[in-house]
């Protein structure tokens, strides 16, 4: 299962107390307490694991370490580990205590969310002319503490959607090394399957149906994965008795649950067209085209059709990697 919303409890490292002691050779009786060391700080680490979010499925709640009590000798105590959490690219941290949120958006990138608490001044640092034997010392401070939401959101170029039994999982299988689940039933795919086309990343969602947005079938939550995806696929079934009030359909639950999504740029496949006979294919296919002009046929025993679609995957890998060296 794909973990993909979870919010848990994070604090930071408490700083260690400081402390009061005195140089034991009698002829030198200067203060000789340290400083305790900071605690940890905690980071966040973007992986391209896309399935990270479960190491946060069960333990809710995560603290870096605290730093060490000072020495009497001078010497600090040590700083607190860092706790460093991955999360997969495509993770929004919301702070839920400062509503502020940040997007993880390159693999490796560490981003400090919490800063552990300074170590406590040890009498050594209260020293001075009228005092050389100073008693005062400080504790170490509390650590930050956080309660994050996270949210990942994939980063994906395409996005499959449509009814269910439409054939996406079956074209993100011919098309990828993906091994997508396909069988003859709606609601095969329970969760987003990513496959990449040559470095070009195409996200199989799960079917909608009508009433999504409201909560029915499997709802829209998976719909957030595409939100970020500029090219949307439009899988519609030959099968389909109203092939265009299935395109209206999913239209009008994707703009439900998010207005962005239905300006997204989108081809219309009329998928499984070796299902009908080819008069009626092209019936429905020119009722559709009426809708959106990028309309083709696809049937995934049919290699010619499967060639015109990844003509459009080149298509939109090439742009994409022109808009990268622009980028650069
Ligand atoms: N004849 C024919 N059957 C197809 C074609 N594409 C898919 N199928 C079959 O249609 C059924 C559904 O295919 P899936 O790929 O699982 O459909 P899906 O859209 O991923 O369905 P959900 O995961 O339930 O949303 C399976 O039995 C496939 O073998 C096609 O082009 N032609
Ligand atoms: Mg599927």
């Amino acid at each position: 299962m794909l973990i993909d919303d979870v919010t848990i409890k994070i604090s930071a490292g408490k700083g260690g107390d400081g402390v009061v002691g005195f140089d034991k050779n009698k002829f030198a009786l200067g203060p000789t307490g340290a400083r305790g060391g900071n605690g940890g700080n905690v980071y966040f680490v973007a992986t391209d694991d896309i399935g990270a979010l479960r190491a946060y499925r069960h333990q809710k709640s995560f603290a870096a370490e605290s730093g060490k009590i000072a020495g009497y000798d001078l010497r600090d105590g040590r700083k607190g580990r860092d706790l460093e959490l991955r999360a997969p690219i495509g993770t929004v941290i919301h702070n839920l205590i400062t509503d502020k949120k940040i997007e993880l958006t390159k693999v490796g990138e560490k981003t400090l969310v919490l800063k552990g608490g300074l170590g406590g001044r040890g009498n050594w640092f209260f020293r001075s002319p009228s005092n050389t034997t100073p008693k005062e010392f400080e504790v170490g401070k509390e650590g930050q503490k956080g309660k994050f939401r996270l949210e990942l959101k994939l980063i994906a170029d395409v996005g499959l959607v449509g009814f269910p039994n439409a054939g996406k999982s079956t074209f993100l299988n011919i098309v990828t090394a993906a091994k997508s689940k396909v069988a003859n039933y709606p609601f095969t795919t329970l969760e987003p399957h990513l496959g990449s086309y040559y470095g070009l990343i195409i996200a199989d969602i799960p079917g909608i149906i009508e009433g999504a947005s409201t909560g029915k079938g499997l709802g829209t939550k998976f719909l957030r994965h595409i939100e970020r995806t500029k090219n949307i696929f439009h899988f519609i079934s030959a099968e389909s008795e109203d092939p265009v009030a299935d395109y209206q359909t999913i239209r009008t639950e994707l703009e439900k649950h998010n207005p962005d999504l239905i300006k997204k740029t989108e081809y219309v496949f009329l998928s499984k067209i070796d299902t009908v006979p080819p008069q009626k294919a092209q019936k429905k296919l020119a009722l559709l085209k009426k809708e959106n002009p990028n309309t083709l046929p696809l049937s995934s025993i049919d290699d010619e059709s499967i060639e015109k679609v990844k003509k459009i995957l080149n298509k939109i890998k090439d742009q994409r990697f022109i808009a990268k060296k622009v980028v650069k």
